[in-house]
């Protein structure tokens, strides 16, 4: 066993990045397998994107049952759900009793974050820094650093002019806001926007919502779990789970298989009817053809334009709310609770910035296309640096000092999305390039961190020093990636899919289409294949 230290210095066996689902769980793993491990994580708590995104109405779109661990028994029996969609609140509790049942803390350094780590070439180790001033070295170093945990703020002209509040839903105070006799904006209408949207409008004097982009959005149909369905979540727990972990989005509603395209209009809106009903992201099951052919992806279109004009009373209003212009299912749908309803009241005004862009912020509002409209607070919904940001915030640097912000300048490439060529021994959880964001996030993060811990295993066991992906299996894997993207619609959207919505950032689809079940396979294969694709130096 190495040496151990608490603090400042010291040499690992394994260094983790982020203390979230995979962090914790990746810990969890390691520890089982006897390493000594010390995870960093920049929050002053445990619970990475659940930890962070605190807004009003912050509600996971997975359901609780199929967004839970399911490496425990007894975790699994203890713990009970209060409502089919778990709210924020809920998630935090839970992933704090997983840190407290595991007795996670202890390997946790908290308020701190990982600024950098160098591959040391003569001693095999990994260095890594930290803003605290730590300087630990490590065998292995594992990145769970979150997909969607760098926000960004848009730089509006004069915004730092403004003389009220400012927030972003994924930094929201932890005491929480009040916007009672406040005139609010909010701007962007992603899931967050969203999500918080029908709150504040209910809180606030006036909301006025500025909108870039519509979306497609699903009643979440959420309500409080019975005593029958809380048992049913956990008889049927593991069975469900089984069947998600070899599913296209690793969620357990079954896809229908049928075809849009060979559809008849009212077999497709019956279809589409049921879907809208069971709610949420069942919709990306409704048809196979959906999300490659256009035709396909046309009628999943005039399915939502009908359902927003039948649920906002002004047809102007609802014609905003529209999404247009680009594929159903391009930007990852949003599951609400009133949203569309929300503009019916009488305190909410829309602006679509494509008629009126933002001019400037002033010190008392916003001007938009030629009009001010003067507000109090300004919540910023306008999302993140999506699943290399975090990752290149940090200064990783792999053999010959090359580093990994150079490596990716053209963008993201790695191997299955867990292992970029000339950083041995660094691992990714739900990195570029593996399913990641458009899966069920938990199912993936278990999927990696069980792949993580067990080729670890078995270098230690045999000796190996090194793992290291090999470039060609990388390049590979990149145009596997590329391909397969490109044969369906989804990166004709400027989503954060492609890094569109941040300026100068390379224009790639970033999570793997080729579905859970298949990439899990795939990666088995490449293990009992003694690790196909990757250089093993013993
Ligand atoms: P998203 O989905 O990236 O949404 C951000 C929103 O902010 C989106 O509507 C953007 O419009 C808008 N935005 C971004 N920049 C601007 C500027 N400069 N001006 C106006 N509007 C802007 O982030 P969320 O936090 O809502 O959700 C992220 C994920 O979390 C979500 O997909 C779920 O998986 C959970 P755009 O569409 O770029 O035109």
């Amino acid at each position: 066993m190495p040496e151990i230290s608490s603090s400042r210095t010291g040499r690992y066996d394994a260094v983790v990045v982020g203390a979230g689902f995979g962090g914790m769980y990746m810990l969890h793993r390691l520890r089982e397998q006897g390493l000594s491990v010390r995870v960093f994580e920049a929050g002053s708590g445990v619970g990475g994107t659940w930890f962070w995104n605190r807004y009003p109405g912050a509600r996971c779109d997975v359901e609780s049952v199929d967004y839970q661990f399911s490496f425990s028994e007894e975790l699994l029996r203890e713990w009970t759900w209060t409502e089919r969609y778990p709210a924020q609140a809920e998630l935090l509790a839970y992933l704090n009793h997983v840190a407290d049942r595991f007795d996670l803390r202890r390997d946790i350094q908290l308020n701190t974050r990982v600024t950098g780590a160098t591959f040391d070439e003569d001693t095999q180790f990994w260095q890594v820094e930290t803003d605290g001033g730590d300087r630990i070295s490590a065998t292995y170093v594992v990145m769970a650093t979150g997909c969607l945990s760098v926000p960004r703020t848009p730089s509006f002209t004069g915004l730092q002019d403004f003389a009220g509040a400012t927030y972003h839903t994924s930094s929201w105070p932890h005491e929480g806001v009040d916007f009672t006799g406040k005139r609010v904006a909010v701007i962007g209408t992603g899931s967050s926007g969203i999500q918080s949207i029908p709150l504040i409008a209910e809180q606030a004097e006036q909301l006025t919502v500025f909108q870039r982009t519509p979306n497609h959005s699903v009643p979440a149909g959420n309500h409080a779990l019975d005593a029958d369905e809380q048992r049913e979540g956990v008889e049927r727990f593991a069975e469900k789970r089984r069947y998600a972990t070899g599913t296209f989005t690793g969620l357990t509603l079954p896809d229908t298989g049928l075809l849009a395209n060979e559809s008849t209009p009212e077999q497709r809106d019956a279809v589409y009817e049921e879907r809208w009903r069971q709610g949420g992201l069942a919709m990306y099951g409704a048809f196979a053809d959906m999300l490659v052919d256009e035709k396909a992806n046309a009628t999943a279109h005039e399915f939502f334009s009908a359902k927003i004009h039948e649920k906002v009373a002004d047809p102007e209003v609802a014609e905003k709310l529209t999404p247009r212009g680009y594929p159903f299912g391009g930007k990852r749908i949003c599951v609400d609770t009133n949203y569309f309803e929300t503009f019916n009241r009488d305190n909410v005004t829309l602006v679509d910035l494509h008629a009126e862009p933002i001019e400037r912020i002033t010190p008392g509002g916003i001007v938009a296309g030629g009009r001010e409209h003067a507000v109090d607070a300004v919540v910023f919904a306008t999302g993140f640096d999506a699943m290399t940001g975090a990752l290149l915030a940090m200064d990783i640097r792999g053999r010959d000092g090359r580093a990994l912000q150079e490596t990716w300048a053209a963008g993201p490439r790695t191997y299955l999305g867990l292992a970029v060529a000339g950083f041995p021994n660094m691992f990714l959880v739900t990195g570029p390039g593996s399913p990641s964001v458009f899966s069920n996030m938990i199912v993936s993060i278990e999927q990696h961190v069980d792949w993580i811990t067990d080729a670890i295993e078995r270098l230690r066991a045999d000796g190996v020093r090194l793992m290291e992906a090999d470039p060609k299996a990388e390049d590979a894997w990149v145009a596997h990636v590329n391909e397969v993207a490109d044969s369906t619609l989804l990166p004709r959207a400027n989503s954060w899919y492609v890094g569109a919505n941040v300026t100068g950032k390379p224009r790639i689809f970033m999570p793997y289409l080729g579905g859970v079940g298949p990439y899990r396979q795939r990666c088995d294969e490449v293990a009992a294949q003694n690790y196909d694709g990757f250089q093993l130096v013993g």
